[in-house]
């Protein structure tokens, strides 16, 4: 078996922006779908074959906020990307989860050190896309250098698949070459 193409990914953010919800919509689609939650993260397998390779997708999602911090360093270990999800809503949850999105950053470099990071504005269907005023999120994604902007929403799904592509297609690239050299 090919081990070289399992990828790790982990899944931050707030509490009730969606994580979970888009973890299953996402691998859903797959053929090869687990969900097993274990104390404090639960992970989901999804295989994926790019150009004749099999690739093993580990979406890893903590269970329950800011509980079991001790285990913090586990739940991160070997991770290759991450994605932050907050919410788009415009009320104090959206906006706290926006607010929230550099400390979860924060984490991320201090125990996976400068890995591929997704940003996620879920819960899209909840907004008026023609009027929602963006620039204040895309400023912020432009200064912190993000390997991606994605507007998703796990209930109707739209963006979902884009995105989870971008970070699969993303590591693929980078992890193929490193096996050519
Ligand atoms: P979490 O894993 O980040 O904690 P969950 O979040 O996936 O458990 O989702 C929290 C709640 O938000 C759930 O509602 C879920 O259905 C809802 N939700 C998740 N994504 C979306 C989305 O894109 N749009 C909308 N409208 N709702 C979403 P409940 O009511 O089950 O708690
Ligand atoms: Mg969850």
């Amino acid at each position: 078996m090919n081990e070289k193409f399992t990828f790790k990914i982990t899944i931050i953010g707030d509490g009730a922006v969606g994580k979970t919800s888009l973890i299953r919509k996402f691998t859903q689609g797959g053929f090869q779908d687990e969900y097993i939650q274990t104390i404090g993260a639960q992970f989901s397998k999804y295989t994926e074959e790019i150009e004749g390779d099999n690739c093993k997708l580990f979406f890893w999602d903590i269970a329950g906020q800011d509980t079991f911090h001790f285990l913090r360093p586990a739940f991160y270990k070997s991770s290759l990307a991450a994605i932050i999800v907050f919410s788009l809503e415009e009320n104090d949850f959206g906006r706290e989860s926006f607010k929230h999105v550099p400390n979860w950053q924060n984490e991320i470099k201090k125990f996976c050190g400068d890995i591929p990071i997704l940003l996620f504005g879920n819960k899209v269907d909840l907004i008026d896309e023609k009027t929602f005023n963006e620039e204040k999120i895309l400023k912020f994604v432009n200064k912190k250098d993000f390997f991606g902007y994605y507007k998703t929403s796990a209930k109707t799904g739209q963006g979902v698949y884009e995105a989870f592509q971008a970070i699969i297609q993303k590591l693929y690239s980078k992890y193929k070459e490193i096996s050519v050299s």
